[in-house]
């Protein structure tokens, strides 16, 4: 059926170039069109294929049908067959519609008119949404989180609850109240459920409310700036405005656990070089339990900063949040791409995302607190404080198309999705005995908002922890001046360990591992 047209056509060529070569080739087929089909100057038809008689083509017929109306043919529309645009030419024709409805051969007509469309890229009218070049790097292409796909497939974090344990939350901001989750948050230094961070003159206690902006700021409501996961709730728990014990620290790690899926934790010991700290025992076992039992069992997910100490050479190794299996272990890359000189090292770090870097490199636009000398708004959020809130909102879309991801569920797609990036010829990418890219100073990658949410949504579930503890084994081994390793072989395993460690006497080492063998 389809191919008669077609067959027709080629015997009128035939036809032409046996028996009269000196015709015009104009007589079968149109005219070049001579002029553009401008608005309301065309009109689509639709011809009658059942009129077309033996040894002429439904392209011929347009063709006629074009003249008798006054109009151009301007050809076959796409791939309809039967359908074709005609056109006004340079001068008005008198009624068309009309000597269309007279045609036997139009079956249908439409004059034609601009129709309003708009594209499906994602716009706000939030004024310091075009500084937040995290979210949509138009400088540096490829240097963002590669989000805005995700929010065009409306996900934005929408049922998930991000807590940010910090100095409070100032929830009534315009970027913030919308969001604000009261059941999720807690005021651990005043003990009352009211988050509100304090300006006491001492401090900057607009921390809290930074680091919730990036996670959730309000989107569209023109003010200031938008959240990674702008769908989500988020909450506040207030602990880091006076003393700190060890017990306290467990109360936030578990907090509204059920209501609070996401942990968003910028803080840690000092950033020193010397200090090796962590959480105590309370503290260890409330982030054990927050994984086994919060989240109806699924785990919170437990977001921690790898440490601001890389000018001190500090290393997240020492610290006991970075180090904890329990913890999705965040490091900072500036907009280059790059370790910033602040950033810290360790095999801990399971993945970087943006933050500031160099002076003369772009900071992290966010919500901002506004009291004191606030405005509700910056441009000047920075260090791993700033990179760990982004990667809590990430989650946040992950478990919306996908609840039931377990802890270690989200561990392992961000170990599969995070992209090895060339920034820096100094990243001393290694492979690791699972065959996974990794670096000290970039953990697994990049994190990638898109291919994060993509992996969620076919992500098979790994098995639950398995874990052993050895005994106590005493090496009584140096660790030798250079090389800095210390290769030890434990039930037939070879295990090695280079570090960048001022060394003291002795070193205490804790294998933990998530595979069996
Ligand atoms: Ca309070
Ligand atoms: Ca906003
Ligand atoms: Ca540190
Ligand atoms: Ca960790």
């Amino acid at each position: 059926m389809a191919s008669s047209p077609q067959m027709c056509l080629s015997l009128y060529r035939l036809l032409l170039l046996t028996i009269s070569p000196l015709r015009s080739h104009s007589f079968f087929f149109p005219s070049q069109p001579s002029s553009p089909c401008g608005p309301g100057r065309s009109w689509a038809v639709r011809l009658d294929a059942g009129s077309v008689t033996a040894g002429c083509s439904l392209e011929r017929l347009a063709h006629s049908v074009a003249e008798e109306v006054g109009l151009e043919n301007h050809g076959q529309i796409g791939q309809l067959e039967g359908h074709y645009l005609l056109c006004q030419g340079v001068e008005d024709s008198a009624d068309v519609d009309s000597a269309l409805d007279r045609n036997p051969h139009v079956l249908w007509h439409s004059q034609e008119h601009i129709l309003r469309r708009s594209k499906r890229s994602v716009t706000f009218n939030d004024p310091k949404y075009p500084s937040q070049w995290h979210l949509h790097n138009d400088v540096k292409q490829g240097m963002d989180i590669n989000v805005t796909g995700v929010w065009e497939r409306n996900i934005t974090g929408v049922g998930i609850t991000v807590v940010v344990v910090d100095d409070g939350l100032q929830h009534t901001l315009a970027d913030i109240q919308p969001n604000y989750s009261p059941e999720g948050s807690y005021d651990l230094n005043s003990n009352d459920p009211d988050p509100m961070p304090h300006p006491d003159g001492h401090s900057d206690n607009h921390h809290g409310t930074r680091c919730a902006g990036e996670i959730a700021a309000v989107s569209n409501n023109r003010f200031c700036a938008v959240g990674v996961a702008y769908g989500a709730k988020v909450a506040g728990i207030r602990v880091l405005d006076g003393p700190l014990t060890d017990s306290m620290e467990a109360v936030a790690f578990n907090k509204h656990y059920q209501v609070n899926d996401v942990y968003s934790c910028s803080w840690g010991p000092d950033d020193d070089g010397r200090t090796v700290d962590g959480p105590h025992p309370l503290g260890k076992a409330a982030l054990q339990h927050g994984v086994i039992a919060g989240r109806r069992g699924f785990g919170n997910i437990f977001v921690v900063a790898s440490g601001n100490g890389g000018q001190y050479d500090d290393n997240c190794n020492y610290d006991g949040y970075a180090n904890s299996i329990y913890t999705v272990t965040i490091g900072a890359v500036d907009e280059n791409g790059k370790r910033p000189f602040y950033a810290e090292e360790c095999a801990s770090m399971l993945a970087v995302t943006f933050s500031s870097g160099s002076r003369q490199l772009r900071s992290i636009v966010t919500s901002d607190w506004s009291l004191q000398s606030g405005t509700g708004c910056t441009d000047g959020h920075t260090g791993t404080s700033a990179a760990a809130p982004l990667a809590a909102g990430m989650v946040a879309l992950m478990l919306q198309v996908r609840p039931c991801l377990s802890w270690r569920d989200v561990q392992h797609i961000i170990t599969y999705t995070a992209t090895q990036h060339d920034a820096d010829a100094q990243a001393d990418w290694g492979i690791n005995g699972a065959g996974f890219h990794h670096s000290y100073k970039y953990g697994f990658g990049l994190l990638n908002a898109w291919r994060l949410v993509n992996a969620a949504k076919v992500w098979e579930s790994v098995p639950f922890l398995v874990s052993y503890q050895s005994p106590i084994l005493k090496t009584n081994e140096g660790i030798p001046e250079y090389p800095k390793t210390l290769t030890h072989t434990w039930n037939g395993k070879r295990f090695r360990w280079s570090s960048t460690l001022k060394l003291n006497d002795w070193l205490h080492f804790i294998l933990r591992t998530n595979s069996c063998y």
